[in-house]
């Protein structure tokens, strides 16, 4: 009953949002370092280039880069056992399409991974987390151009060898489907992705479909290379998992949620089962897309992942419109409130239910271990006048949330590696660019406005946290 012995405690990151040091060492700038800072009511925006003037939060991050060596001794006095970060794609290959690696950003992660190791904990490693290099988007329009899938084997093969030993578990690309939701996100998202730098008048939805293709080719290529350079390491997809359900029993509603599940989520039968699900090849004959091409299939096939890692932060709900008439093709402009559940400030719907259920959506098709790589709660956090920080709607949040998967391992035969909480410091928000939204176990003195002197300090989480791990997951 219960979690495994060696159940991976832990918490994850991302290099854009916490390393800063964005132009150091020889790194060149990636998609995240273009992104401007905005809030819960302004949207980032993607510039053409660094430009004077804007404000790019990612520049500075929180100096992990300088800083990480402390920051994980904290993790380590939480008792974790993992750490997932990403490594910078451009600091390996600053513009992405260099014959050699850089080797200063090559070092920087050995001696990260050794800090890791140093501590007893175990690096889980993203390949590329919203970090395409500027350069490929710029110059190729990113995975729209099949010479990007290319250069992005070189970069992963070249971590793959030097790492070998050092890193175990790896992920090919963070939140691979988030692209599935382009009608909302438009060129943010699509970029965000890695995909493409797009202009007035192109067809996002082909451009979509096209440029993930080509990704999930790369993907497959560097699962393949994984599995010959280092037959010890695991190698998985990274799905943003927050499942859809119907608004009513209305079977409308139910066909569409359905419809929605397979759209957001075709992705991940590609990485599990090495080819895509028939419902979405005849929506791409229907369209009359022709992007797979002669020997794509047998790429798909050799590439299946070994485990499935997945973000869960919310669920959503969708009404039938009729918009697509007898298709029944999901659009996120069809989601409607769930009034069942509550929100966070950022209107994140909070349903630790809904983790059971995706975990149970997962395992009953594909039957792989998982690990939960990203699960927490955004929120402004208040620092009292001694200095303490109580942090118990976080707090509230982790542990109905941890409660799920233990009931989803414990009842429903759930095969679960690890969870790795988002984030156990404060950081970068990836949507909205800010430092207010915070979701550390760790705060760090900085805000919104830029006051701060980046100093780090524990909040009530933080030692609530230590117990759950020192508990294997009991006490909550
Ligand atoms: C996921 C991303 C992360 C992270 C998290 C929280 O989608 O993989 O990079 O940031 O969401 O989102 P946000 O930072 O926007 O609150």
């Amino acid at each position: 009953m219960g979690f495994r012995k060696d159940f991976l405690w832990g918490g994850a990151i991302a290099a854009h949002q916490a390393e800063g040091a964005w132009d150091v060492d020889g790194k060149g700038p990636s998609i995240a370092d273009v992104m401007t800072a905005g809030d819960v009511k302004t949207p980032r925006r993607i510039t053409r280039g660094v430009l004077e003037g804007e404000v790019y939060p990612n520049h500075l991050g929180i100096d992990f880069y300088h800083h990480y060596a402390e920051d994980l001794e904290l993790c380590a006095e939480m008792g974790f056992k993992a750490f997932r970060t990403s490594i910078a794609w451009t600091r390996i290959f600053p513009n992405g399409d260099e014959e050699e690696p850089n080797e200063a950003g090559l070092k920087f992660y050995d001696d990260m991974f050794d800090k890791m190791r140093e501590l007893g904990i175990e690096p889980v490693i993203t390949l590329s987390h919203f970090e395409m290099p500027y350069g490929l988007a710029d110059k190729y329009n990113g995975f729209m151009d099949r010479r990007c899938i290319d250069f992005f084997v070189r970069y992963a093969s070249t971590c793959f060898k030097r790492y070998k030993g050092k890193v175990k578990y790896w992920m090919t690309f963070n939140e691979i489907n988030n692209q599935a939701e382009w009608r909302k996100m438009g060129a943010h998202h699509l970029a965000q992705e890695g995909a493409v730098l797009v202009k007035e008048g192109d067809d996002l939805e082909a451009m979509m479909y096209e440029s993930a293709h080509n990704e999930l080719l790369a993907s497959a290529l560097a699962i393949k290379a994984c599995h010959e350079i280092d037959p010890d390491a695991k190698i998985g997809c990274m799905i943003g998992m927050n499942g859809v359900y119907p608004a009513s029993p209305d079977p409308h509603d139910v066909l569409n949620a359905q419809k929605a599940m397979t759209q957001k989520y075709y992705y991940v039968h590609v990485h599990a089962k090495g080819h895509y699900p028939i419902n979405m090849l005849k929506k791409f004959e229907r369209k009359g897309y022709d992007f797979i091409k002669e020997g794509d299939a047998e790429i798909l096939a050799e590439g299946c992942v070994d485990y499935i890692g997945f973000s869960y932060y919310m669920s959503f709900a969708t009404k039938f419109t009729g918009r697509f008439g007898d298709t029944y093709d999901f659009s996120e402009e069809d989601y409607v409130r769930n009034t069942y559940l509550k929100a966070s400030d950022w209107g994140w719907q909070i349903d630790p239910v809904g983790l059971r259920w995706c975990l149970n959506w997962f395992n009953d098709r594909y039957e792989l271990p998982m690990m939960i790589v990203e699960n927490g709660f955004g929120a402004y956090d208040k620092v009292e006048e001694d200095g303490t920080i109580d942090d118990s709607y976080r707090i509230d949040y982790l542990a109905a949330h941890i409660k799920a998967m233990r009931d989803a391992v414990t009842y429903d035969g759930v095969d679960l590696l690890g969870y790795t909480m988002w984030a156990p410091i404060d950081i970068v928000s990836a949507s909205t660019g800010e430092y207010d939204k915070r979701y550390g176990f760790i705060f760090v003195n900085y805000n919104n406005k830029g006051e701060g002197d980046m100093s780090r300090g524990k909040k009530k989480s933080f030692y609530w946290y230590k117990n759950v791990i020192a508990t294997n997951g009991e006490e909550l």
